[in-house]
């Protein structure tokens, strides 16, 4: 069955953006879906962009055991500060992970899927990825189940996968060219035997497609995700956008190459770089030509737990869990409370008309400005903000373009609000380095800031403002941009705005 694929400006949209029409109403991003497929798509923090601003996911770390090798993969490599696939803490048998799974649920009502995303491939470890699966849709069935592989043994399991009821699973294909996939995978293990080089790749591409198209044809939503690798697979990466949307993919998510010498990955000690903003931005907007793209995913742990960009894991370790008393019935009544709620919000919201840009020039430059956002609205402080959501204001309206992650230097509420911060030298440098993570942005919008932040900030280029406190995002957007307008700096991008 081929499914139906989200218009390419899905996000902007699902976020209540403006159309490229002019503008008006909040146009729903699901609406066009079938209504069976909307029912699973509008709570997946992943698969909605809308709903990752509400409703979370948690992963259990089940599968130690994988099938292939990547370059860019160390799964030895521990840091709970560190946060990229293929990292976890803590590994969970399936009876562990079931009360954990309880446990996060009963703790955080607003968690409607369960992943499991490693440590290594779920479908190398099938007996411990399907029990904890069997387990979990008897005991919590409001849960929904998602897995993520390399596809090296989907095929074999694709009847598996719809005998679970499993909804949503993502495949990561990097290449559909095994020369480019020799240089990404040095070898995989396939039918007792470790096969390298580009024969390896082209078992595993073909096992890949075959598996998309055994999972689509079942009726079940794939998602693929591919990492972007300067110089490997970042050109390539438009024709298996191509692909995989001919063959039924729902969302295609391109993800930056995390690479560094010390996380002991090929890539990293071969210092092959990852893209920067600018070109993860670039190749995003051209796939979106031929399907629906996420940009809202955090590259989440394999034993992630939480909102998206919020890992909550460190409150849910076996210890802390054994010690929990978890009442799960009432804990059920008050999830599916929540989740109304939350519902009804969502549908508020996708049915609000919001107002339209007015006062922009034909012809007038975008502007991109990042926002220390939390649930919709601009609610962070400046030195308090984890990650800044980027948007971009266009004549066309505002459209979420993605995210960056920032390195906490604010020593709390006072300090920010004085500038007087923690550790003199050290606070100057991560606030340089929060500084230049906002490169190519031109506002940055926060309930609050500092003096010291300010300035250093508006000497950067980047116009802070604070004047849009708990106001949603997207309309505080709007409205610097018409602020911008206003003043007749929608110029050429090198002139500095001072907008607040
Ligand atoms: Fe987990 Fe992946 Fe399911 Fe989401 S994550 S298995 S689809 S529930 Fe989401 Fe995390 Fe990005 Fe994955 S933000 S890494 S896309
Ligand atoms: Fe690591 Fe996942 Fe690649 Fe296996 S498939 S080597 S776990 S990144």
């Amino acid at each position: 069955m081929e499914l139906p694929v989200i218009s390419s400006s899905a996000p902007a949209a699902e976020g209540g953006g403006c159309s490229s029409s002019g503008c008006g109403t909040a146009p729903d991003a699901l609406a066009h879906l079938p209504d069976h497929i909307r029912a699973k798509v509008q709570d997946h923090p992943c698969y909605s962009e809308q709903a990752h601003h509400y409703f979370a996911r948690m992963h259990v770390a089940v599968a130690p055991a994988c099938n292939i090798q990547c370059n860019y993969c160390n799964r030895k490599y521990d840091c709970s500060n560190e946060s990229r696939p293929g990292v976890v803490s803590e590994l969970l048998t399936p009876d562990q992970a079931i009360k954990k799974v309880m446990a996060v649920a009963a703790e955080i009502p607003q968690m409607t899927v369960l992943g499991i995303a490693g440590p290594g491939d779920p479908l190398a470890n099938p007996a411990r990825t399907f029990e904890t699966f069997q387990q979990l849709s008897e005991k919590a069935p409001d849960i929904k189940l998602c897995v993520s592989t390399n596809g090296l043994n989907l095929p074999q399991y694709a009847d598996e996968i719809a005998k679970h009821n499993i909804d949503h699973v993502t495949i990561t294909i990097n290449c559909v060219d095994p020369e480019i996939g020799a240089k990404i995978y040095p070898w995989i293990y396939w039918e007792n035997k470790r096969i390298f080089g580009i024969e390896g790749a082209r078992i595993l591409i073909e096992q890949q497609q075959k598996g998309l198209e055994a999972l689509t044809s079942r009726g079940i939503l794939v998602k693929v995700n591919s990492v972007m690798i300067p110089g490997v697979n970042d050109e390539h990466l438009k024709e298996v956008s191509k692909i995989v949307k001919a063959k039924g993919a729902f969302l295609h998510n391109v993800m930056p190459l995390i690479a560094e010498a010390e996380h002991g990955t090929y890539y990293g000690i071969m210092e092959q770089r990852g893209p920067t903003d600018e070109e993860l931005q670039a190749l995003q907007d051209e796939c979106a030509g031929d399907m629906s793209m996420m940009r809202h995913c955090r590259q989440c742990r394999a034993d992630a737990v939480g909102l998206l960009g919020e890992d909550r894991g460190d409150e849910f370790t076996m210890d802390k869990i054994d010690v929990m008393e978890v009442d799960y019935e009432a804990a059920m009544v008050r999830r599916k409370q929540v989740h109304d709620e939350i519902m009804v919000k969502l549908d508020a919201e996708r049915g609000i008309v919001k107002p339209k840009l007015t006062g922009i020039p034909e012809g007038s430059r975008p502007v991109l400005m990042a926002v220390a956002g939390k649930n919709g609205v601009v609610a962070e402080h400046f030195g308090h903000a984890k990650e800044f959501l980027v948007y971009e204001a266009s004549p066309e309206g505002v459209r979420f373009i993605g995210h960056r992650k920032t390195e906490l230097y604010c020593g709390g509420m006072d300090s920010c609000g004085d500038g007087d911060v923690v550790g003199e030298g050290e606070t100057e440098s991560l606030l340089d380095r929060n500084i230049k993570i906002l490169s190519g942005c031109e506002v940055v919008l926060c309930s609050k800031i500092g003096y010291e932040p300010w300035g250093k900030l508006e000497a950067a280029g980047i116009a802070p403002n604070g004047e849009h406190a708990m106001e949603p995002i997207e309309e505080a957007v709007m409205k610097v941009y018409e602020e911008i307008a206003a003043t007749g700096k929608l110029l050429p991008k090198t002139e500095t705005l001072k907008v607040a």
